[in-house]
């Protein structure tokens, strides 16, 4: 019977795969359910999630007090634009900007958005406050990035796979090597260089830790050069790495901060860019925003999903429990993970075997033991569980990992 009749979890990705575009390649497993560090599948099953929606998710599946806050405000106003005025706006600009220390907040929606924001304001204080020559502003980044998808996003990605074939490309960036302050050194000479947009540890690149100093030196070098260091926080940020900021572990205070993905917990997407008023009030009314930036649900939702991170200390948990969790990893005995890296929950590991697809395989194996991941660049695994996961838990998983691993043989 089994041969003929499809399984449940087969026929939800067979109606996904007629119907939605194919510009995924995710792990055959349906979930329909989350609550904390777990989720379940359509066929009842239960797994630890070590992918957390990309970083989406630290503060765990469906927290009450964020999903609290969002269905309130669901009932109350969910959007009225930025053509009138909300009683939320101000009480979450207050909110947020004291939270991280910065003069003014820009509220928008995904993370490429907000990437597109910081980019934006850096032009703008390059033309008014800098003095750049009119549309002769430059902006470096780094090889390996990732910061979004959008056509000016991907001009410069160094990814084919995201790159290739979306041209024509936009010109103003400058692309330097990663953890390389000789290159930046070298790039800065350039009077027309008005930013450095960095992500402080590179996610998509398969969680590439740059050396301790490096985003101290980067950002004394940019004060040096009237640069504005600029800070993709959006995948490192929010307690990820032990540290309410990835910066926070080398005391650097971005120009431009910019934060995405948990700012909402993983309810809807929700983004934000943070600086000080030099930088920031260069966008007047009608030069940039967003239909739904800003809206009360998102600040709502916000707020809670800031106040859950200081509350349940996630920060701490973060930096405890991934240590921890990478010593553990550390002591397993196998030929085939090659390298253990990452800084508290935002870890990887390297997989070393001769069949290239041993990452995914593994992934699959992991699935059926209940602990799914996902690889990234092939032989890369991000492992990167909700924030509130326990030692015990790490010990429940570390042996599924282990158990796992055999199966590449
Ligand atoms: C995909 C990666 C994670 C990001 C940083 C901006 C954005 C992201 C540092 C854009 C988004 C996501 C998007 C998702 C895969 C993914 C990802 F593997 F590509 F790198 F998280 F690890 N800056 N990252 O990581 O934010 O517009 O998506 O809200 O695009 O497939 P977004």
């Amino acid at each position: 019977m089994q041969t003929l009749q499809h399984t449940l979890t087969e026929q939800f990705i067979e109606r996904e795969e007629k119907f939605n575009a194919h510009n995924y390649h995710p792990l055959p497993v349906v979930i329909e359910r989350g609550q904390g560090v777990f989720v379940w599948d359509v066929e009842g099953k239960k797994y630890y999630d070590f992918l957390s929606g990309y970083s989406a998710i630290n503060q765990g599946h469906c927290h009450p007090k964020i999903v609290g806050a969002m269905l309130e405000q669901a009932q109350k106003l969910t959007l009225i634009s930025r053509a009138f005025h909300s009683n939320l706006l101000g009480e979450f600009a207050e909110y947020i900007t004291s939270y991280f220390g910065y003069d003014k907040v820009l509220p928008m929606n995904t993370g490429a958005e907000a990437v597109e924001t910081a980019l934006k304001l850096a032009r703008k204080w390059a033309y008014e406050v800098k003095g750049i020559p009119e549309n002769q502003a430059k902006i470096l980044v780094c090889n390996e990035n990732f910061h979004g998808r959008t056509i000016n996003i991907i001009s410069f990605s160094t990814d084919p796979d995201a790159k290739n074939g979306f041209g024509p490309f936009n010109p103003g960036y400058e692309v330097i090597a990663y953890n390389d302050t000789n290159a930046l050194a070298l790039a800065l000479k350039d009077p027309n260089v008005c930013g450095f947009l960095v992500e402080p540890i590179q996610g998509e690149a398969g969680v590439v830790v740059p050396d301790e100093g490096y985003l101290k030196t980067c950002f004394d070098m940019c004060k040096e050069a009237n640069v504005l260091f600029i800070a993709d926080e959006i995948q490192s940020g929010l307690a990820r790495t032990g540290k309410m900021l990835a910066c926070d572990h080398e005391n650097v205070k971005a120009d431009i901060l910019i934060l995405g993905k948990a700012l909402s917990g993983g309810t809807f997407p929700v983004s934000a860019v943070l600086c000080n008023d030099d930088i920031m009030l260069t966008i007047k009314a009608g030069q940039h925003g967003s239909t739904y930036g800003g809206n009360p649900m998102a600040c709502k939702v916000t707020i809670a999903a800031l106040q859950v991170l200081k509350d349940e200390q996630m920060c701490e948990n973060a930096e405890i429990v991934g240590a921890y969790f990478r010593e553990e990893l550390r002591t397993i005995n196998t030929p085939y993970i090659s390298l253990v890296r990452g800084k508290g929950l935002l870890n990887a590991v390297v997989i070393q075997h001769s069949d290239p697809d041993a990452a995914w395989r593994l992934c699959l194996e992991m699935k059926e033991h209940g602990l799914i991941a996902k690889p990234t660049h092939g032989d890369k695994i991000r492992f990167s569980p909700p924030l509130m996961i326990t030692k015990n838990q790490i010990d429940e998983c570390v042996k599924i990992i282990a158990k796992s691993l055999s199966c590449l043989d």
